[in-house]
């Protein structure tokens, strides 16, 4: 892939907190932009923060803080300074101007991040659009055509040497990219329903949570899986026999908090695999310290998918990696997240949230004969509902 040979690039992350927000919640929010960052190829050198009661129009955050940024820029040598909130394109060139480095936000990172990943022509298509429609307000010095040809975070992706032609031009890049998703899109849909009666189950949930290790242990599969953000851009489908019950299981691009829109856009038909499947298995990786904000992006994911109603078994995965500080018994300090056991976690989980719940370690494969067995009685489940008269293919098993 391009981006690891590229040399690496020096970072360093900018982020906000707003009225009501806390400082903790924006830190987790920069490690995840760091995280973002690093698998983007770059390495983030230091954090800015600043509290704002609104985004300044001409530069987001105030002018002070951009002075300060500006200086540690030139003197430590950054190549690029990325900012967690979306800037508007005049935002954006100000703040170039500002800074005289190169500046992403956090869009424009995660279109890079899947530009790098896509794999398939139709991935690179439907994320070659994306960027396109990123592009097209922000034309105007955005870069100069020398820094394009050197390279870099943010640089790779649709035509390289394209970027500088005109508007008109790529409005009708634009067009022709819709016109071929189109066509891949019929396909596609055609392909769904020609796999007949078998019950489609889809893994979803946030990013590196583990959906594609889990997939490969049921399948038996060799999914790309990996500790970075979005290992997974292509929806792949397997067929699974979990006892004598086949059905298809499908792993999808992960979700992500403030998933840029357009992004969403070119990328519905990818999750019309999760919109058209009977049962959704949502991934949380329970060792991670945001996995509860994690579970609230996707749900509300699902929700703009139109799939929130659909039946849901939540899978708890990583417990092997989850770690918890006891408190000692004359610790006066509030009790905070990290003093829940694993015990506690179960608890509050299972019994207050109404959910079917199964904790796992897809690694350590811990607990996934309890997982296959709820998987075997849903698909069961389903398969009889809709079938009823076709039990004869798959006997009860008692
Ligand atoms: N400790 C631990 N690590 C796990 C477990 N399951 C998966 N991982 C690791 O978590 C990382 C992400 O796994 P993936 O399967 O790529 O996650 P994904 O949800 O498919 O991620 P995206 O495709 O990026 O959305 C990898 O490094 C896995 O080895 C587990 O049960 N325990
Ligand atoms: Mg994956």
């Amino acid at each position: 892939m391009a981006f690891i040979e590229r040399a690496e690039e020096r970072a360093v992350l900018v982020g906000a907190i707003g009225p009501g927000q806390d400082e903790d919640e924006v830190n987790e929010y920069l490690d995840e932009l760091a995280f973002l960052t690093e698998t983007a190829g770059a390495l983030p050198i230091k954090r800015y923060i600043q509290r704002i009661d609104s985004p300044n129009p001409r530069t987001f955050i105030g002018s002070g803080k951009i002075g300060e940024i500006a200086s540690f820029i030139s003197e430590e040598k950054i190549d690029i300074a990325i900012f967690d909130d979306d800037l508007s394109p005049s935002q954006l060139r100000n703040i170039e101007n500002e800074l005289d480095c190169r500046v992403l936000d956090r869009t424009n990172l995660i279109l890079d991040i899947f530009a790098g990943r896509a794999r398939t022509s139709y991935a690179r298509t439907q994320v070659e659009l994306a960027q396109y429609q990123y592009l097209l307000p922000r034309l105007a010095g955005m870069w100069t055509h020398l820094e394009r040809q050197r390279g870099g975070i943010g640089l790779r992706g649709p035509g390289e040497t394209e970027i500088e032609t005109d508007r008109r031009i790529i409005r009708e890049k634009i067009s022709r990219l819709k016109e071929q998703l189109k066509k891949i899109d019929i396909q596609m849909s055609m392909q769904r329903k020609n796999r007949g009666k078998m019950v489609r189950v889809a893994l979803v949930g946030y990013t590196n949570v583990g959906k594609s290790t889990l997939m490969n242990l049921l399948s038996k599969s060799e999914v790309f899986a990996e500790n970075k953000l979005f290992a997974t851009l292509d929806t792949t489908v397997r067929k699974v026999v979990v006892g004598n019950l086949p059905f298809l299981l499908s792993d999808t691009v992960g979700f992500i908090r403030k998933l840029p829109h357009h992004l969403v856009e070119s990328f519905k038909s990818t999750l019309d695999e999760v919109r058209e499947s009977d049962l959704l298995l949502h991934v949380v990786d329970i060792s991670h310290p945001g996995f509860e904000e994690q579970i609230k992006v996707v749900n509300s994911t699902l929700k703009e998918l139109g799939s929130s109603d659909k039946p849901l078994v939540t899978i708890f995965n990583k417990i092997d990696a989850f770690s918890y500080e006891k408190k000692d018994e004359d610790d006066l300090t509030p009790l905070s997240k990290e003093n829940d056991s694993l015990e506690d976690r179960k608890k509050t989980w299972i019994a207050a949230k109404n959910l079917k719940t199964v904790f796992i370690s897809a690694t350590g494969k811990e607990n996934i004969e309890e997982l296959k067995k709820i998987l075997y009685d849903e698909v069961r489940q389903i398969h009889i509902t809709r079938y009823p008269y076709d039990d004869f293919l798959y006997p009860l098993i008692t």
